[in-house]
């Protein structure tokens, strides 16, 4: 069985954070872990309190789990703070952490802040060391100081993030007011994937982007290339989406 970790926050609904990532895990039949960056108290829309974990447990947590786990792939999800994404950051040198996913998270769809002002640098210096990042428009915009709006928009913030060194960059865009279009740039080439915009409510929609970045992780982790494992992670996030919709449950 092929083994991924993610490195995430703690959502009590389990609809985002490192309890999603796992369950994403367990549905492409891997051997997830996880290490918690920071407790988060919410109802699946509002965040109420952040409380990031101390730098030195979450160093223990890595450094004792990766010494007994080969791990295949790292979901890199809520960082909390610049201190805590520069542990990971060690870490994944440290341990030689191969398809690092890299959600560049800044904060919740309610605004809410789940990385420190001083995190983002300290953010872009885990960027060189992702197979992947995956950040939605708003968080593309925030790395390059620009206004993303449109698809050459991400075009052009996808060539910016892959020169700060990200393998591949994948720029989501939910958030765009036309139709939804992901942007992949590769370093060579820029592909489209459209999407049909689904009508679902903010609890929903709720950690989308943790699970479509697990998801991608979790097909590294199989050995599939990124193209594909873009492809097939978006195909599984919808039928989350539906099912979430149909059921009202998470995740
Ligand atoms: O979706 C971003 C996100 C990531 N991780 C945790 C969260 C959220 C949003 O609320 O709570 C733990």
């Amino acid at each position: 069985m092929k083994k991924i970790l993610t490195i995430a926050g703690f959502d009590p609904t389990g609809g985002a954070g490192l309890q999603a990532d796992l369950a994403v895990f367990t549905a492409f039949k891997l051997e997830g872990f996880s290490a918690v960056t920071a407790i988060t108290a919410q109802d699946g829309v509002r965040v109420t309190m952040v409380e990031p974990i101390s730098p030195s447990i979450l160093k223990k947590q890595l450094d004792t789990l990766l010494a007994a786990h080969k791990v295949d792939a790292v979901k890199i999800g809520m960082l909390g703070t610049g201190e805590l994404a520069n542990v990971v950051l060690l870490a994944i040198k440290r341990h030689s952490l191969q398809n690092v996913v890299l959600d560049t998270v800044l904060a919740s769809s309610s605004g809410r802040r789940l990385l420190d002002k001083d995190g983002l640098s300290a953010l872009k210096k885990l960027i060189p060391l992702a197979r992947i990042i995956t950040p939605n428009i708003i968080e593309a915009g925030v790395l390059t100081g620009t206004k993303i709006k449109n698809i050459k928009n991400m075009e052009a913030a996808a060539l910016e993030l892959h020169a700060l060194g990200a393998e591949n960059v994948l720029i989501t865009g939910g958030h765009l007011k036309a139709a939804p279009v992901d942007v992949l740039y590769d370093g060579k080439a820029f592909l489209h994937f459209e999407g049909k915009r689904i009508k679902a409510d903010k609890k929903t929609l709720h950690g989308t982007g943790c699970i479509l970045s697990s998801a991608i992780s979790a097909q590294l982790a199989k050995g599939r290339t990124i193209k594909t494992a873009v492809k097939e992670a978006k195909a599984y996030l919808e039928k989350v989406i539906k099912k979430r919709m149909k059921t009202k449950t998470q995740p």
